[in-house]
């Protein structure tokens, strides 16, 4: 494989998915404005079924205890970033707060503007997937989510939804703004799971 006219390294190479190719620069994406918001009046809503629903200011988000995540990036139009690294509280330290139900099976985020995206509880409870308010070390510019983000590292990046303001956990499956116009609920990209055609019958009982 190749990157500006050079081949890739054999260990980069194979990082890469299939279908996939590296760009030198992050790229911005999305469906809309970006939302004008201030940290300070930004609050996360952690609901559905689970037995201890709560929200959180971002401070007192922030004062969870945040972590550190080195990932990869992979938009379904086909660029990749390597390496990235997030700042932000684990999604186990808010689904343990939380304590979902034994029948739940999927987490819908939802953003402002009215976006949303469906995860498996299985794709969420990964221990890279983060509430993210920094990348690079410095907080996320409006354009790439700030004041908070999802990130999915092992999931096409439109189920890393930007300007993040609840999660909602649910038995059934609710598709997103992306899953509802042809995209797949999994998004593995190593498994190139890109459209909903290829999903199974059941894969919305059986994720
Ligand atoms: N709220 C919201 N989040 C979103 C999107 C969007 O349209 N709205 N687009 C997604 C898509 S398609 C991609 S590739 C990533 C891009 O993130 P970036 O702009 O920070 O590179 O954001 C995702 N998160
Ligand atoms: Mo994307």
């Amino acid at each position: 494989m190749k990157l500006f006219g050079q081949k890739l390294p054999d260990e980069v190479a194979k990082r890469v998915p299939p279908g996939q190719r590296l760009v030198k620069t992050w790229p911005v994406l999305q469906y809309g404005p970006v939302p004008a918001a201030e940290g300070s009046e930004w609050t996360l809503e952690v609901s559905g079924l689970v037995e201890d629903p709560f929200t959180l200011t971002y401070d007192e988000l922030k004062a969870l205890g945040p972590q550190d995540v080195t990932a990869d990036m992979h938009c379904v139009t086909g660029w990749s970033t390597l390496d990235n690294t997030w700042t932000g509280i684990p999604f186990r330290v808010l689904a343990e707060r939380a304590k979902p139900t034994p029948e739940v099976k999927w987490v819908i985020a939802h953003c402002e503007h009215g976006y949303t995206s469906d995860l498996s509880m299985e794709a969420m409870l990964d221990d890279d997937v983060l509430v993210a308010w920094a990348h690079g070390g410095q907080d996320l510019t409006p354009e790439h989510g700030y004041p908070l983000r999802l990130v999915v590292p092992k999931r096409y990046a439109w189920k890393s939804a930007k300007w993040l303001r609840g999660l909602e956990f649910s038995k059934h499956n609710k598709r997103g703004f992306w899953e509802v116009r042809g995209y797949h609920i999994h998004a593995d990209p190593w498994r190139e799971e890109r459209y909903s055609y290829q999903e199974g019958p059941r894969a919305e009982l059986e994720p």
